[in-house]
């Protein structure tokens, strides 16, 4: 158990802040010398004055900066590297009156997330962003970043950055401040009381903008990563001061928060019956809550592999095949993979299904069930199937049957030919799955599960093409030609 610490803290922290756990008992969070926890007392205070704890939220970003939720006593979510600004959107848009603080580190918002911070920006979201310049990546151990300078050493510049090479670092406040929508750009540094007295007012500034719902304002903070940039705490100062201020000056570069109005968006729609109506659709088929199919194929994960052109259904015969399987209480991964070209190129996907939990959805060996509808695949696939696996093809279109192991088996059907004989080929995938659900009533799932099958593919046409009742009627008629057709040969 880590060792509690406890001293006077603004308001907008928790009580206690815990050691990190690890070998040096002394360790908090973050490094001595690091800006993070300088910028973090000026927010939490600025939290606590406002009065606005039970309102705000802070966005912890991917960086050091995550461990921002072990310090901030608000709400807090923590999101993908990056996305940042997508979370905020949602936010504010969903809850118009909550104060949302992005904070987020170069690398974050100005590699890996600047589409999505600048587009946020630019539609002039009711949020805040506080972001840390450190010229690198902290938690990475000092990559070059964005903010990397001309010159500068890091782990993946080590000759110094090269403009030719790299490109320039990115004056982030300059982009943002020539954009219309956002209120307040400013950019401030952690370097000393009178710079730190001022990122205080720009702080205050942005989360007021926020609580007077004015829009989009972005403090950019020159900050140290001692640490990374192999400095000590002086020498730090001292290259904010000297180099970096030299490349990022401080100052406003946009302040129109004395004349905007407030940003009045449509106020969201909260009509439960339609969310509800939207997230669990109405499906026949009823199942038990833990009912989760008794056959002894569902014993392991069941990993499955679908491959053929773009343009032939293969992917939403995988989703389909996903549906089927969440009828039945079971976890399923879908994983789509295709070329650019969508029709005409390769595509393939793969479909786990498993009553546990699913570790990884890639399928590239030992793949239980195979769907082939084009030679390529039957090419490249059939390596992957496992011992035991069963493989269902398209004889129209693979006219040889496949050479197989001892343990396996595949089963034939023209699919192309019933669907286009049916008045159309794209049903060729719903024929294909009317005849693996006939091998797989016939040879692999008990009468209970059996019994089941039909109704949960039809169920799952009805999720997967919901609102199109005529394409769902189509492929329903084209599944029982292929169940019927297979049946026919068992
Ligand atoms: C999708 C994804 N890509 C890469 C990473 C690895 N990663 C973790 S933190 C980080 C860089 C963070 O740098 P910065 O945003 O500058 O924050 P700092 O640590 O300097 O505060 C990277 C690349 C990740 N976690 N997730
Ligand atoms: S690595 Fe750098 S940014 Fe991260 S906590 Fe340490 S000093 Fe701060």
């Amino acid at each position: 158990m880590a060792e509690k610490i406890k001293f006077g803290r603004p308001k907008g922290f928790f009580d206690i802040f815990e050691r990190r756990p690890g070998t040096i008992k002394k360790n908090m969070s973050y490094c001595p010398g690091c800006g993070h926890g300088i910028l973090h007392k000026l927010i939490a205070e600025a939290i606590a004055d406002f009065g606005i704890q039970d309102k705000t939220t802070l966005i912890s970003p991917v960086g050091c900066a995550v461990f921002a939720y072990y310090y901030f006593d608000c709400f807090g979510i923590q999101v993908p590297h990056g996305r940042s600004a997508a979370a905020a959107t949602g936010l504010t848009r969903a809850n118009p009156e909550s104060i949302i603080i992005g904070y987020q580190g170069d690398g974050d918002l100005a590699a890996i997330g600047f589409n999505n911070f600048i587009q946020a920006a630019n539609r002039g979201e009711n949020y805040c962003v506080f972001f840390v310049n450190n010229a690198i990546y902290g938690m990475t151990g000092g990559q070059m970043a964005p903010t990397s300078l001309i010159g500068q050493k890091t782990v993946t510049s080590p000759y110094g950055r090269d403009a030719l090479s790299e490109g320039y670092p990115l004056k982030v406040c300059e982009m943002v401040a020539q954009l219309q929508a956002p209120v307040y750009v400013e950019r401030v540094a952690l370097t000393s009381t009178k710079n730190i007295m001022k990122a205080r007012q720009a702080v205050r500034k942005a989360i007021q903008n926020n609580i007077e719902k004015k829009g989009f304002s972005l403090v950019e903070v020159l900050s140290g990563c001692p640490v990374n940039l192999k400095m000590k705490a002086d020498e730090m100062d001292q290259f904010i001061d000297e180099k970096m201020t030299e490349y990022f000056p401080l100052g406003v570069f946009k302040d129109e928060s004395a004349d905007r109005a407030r940003v009045e968006r449509p106020a969201p729609v909260y009509d439960r019956d339609s969310v509800v109506k939207a997230m669990y659709r109405e499906v026949g088929h009823e199942v038990g809550a833990d009912y989760r199919c008794e056959s002894p194929l569902f014993d392991r994960e069941l990993r499955i592999k679908i491959g053929g052109f773009g343009g032939q259904g293969v992917l939403s015969l995988g989703l389909i095949i996903a549906a089927m399987g969440k009828q039945h209480n079971l976890n399923v991964s879908w994983l789509p993979s295709y070329g650019p070209e969508m029709r005409g190129g390769t595509a393939n996907c793969a479909v786990i299904v498993n009553r546990g939990t699913i570790g990884s959805p890639i399928v590239d060996s030992n793949c239980d069930l195979l769907i082939i509808l084009n030679r390529p695949s039957m090419e490249k696939y059939l390596p992957e199937l496992a011992d035991d696996g069963i493989a269902v093809y398209d004889s129209s279109t693979i006219p040889e049957a496949p050479v197989l192991k001892p343990g396996q088996k595949a089963f034939a059907i023209d699919g192309a030919d019933i669907a286009e004989k049916f008045g159309n080929l794209k049903c060729a995938n719903a024929v294909m799955l009317g005849a693996l659900c006939a091998v797989l009533k016939k040879h692999y799932l008990t009468p209970k599960d059996a019994g089941d099958l039909d109704n949960a593919a039809f169920d799952a046409l009805s999720e997967c093409f919901s609102g199109k009742e005529k394409i769902v009627k189509m492929n329903s008629e084209a599944y029982r030609l292929g169940l019927d057709a297979m049946n026919r040969k068992l």
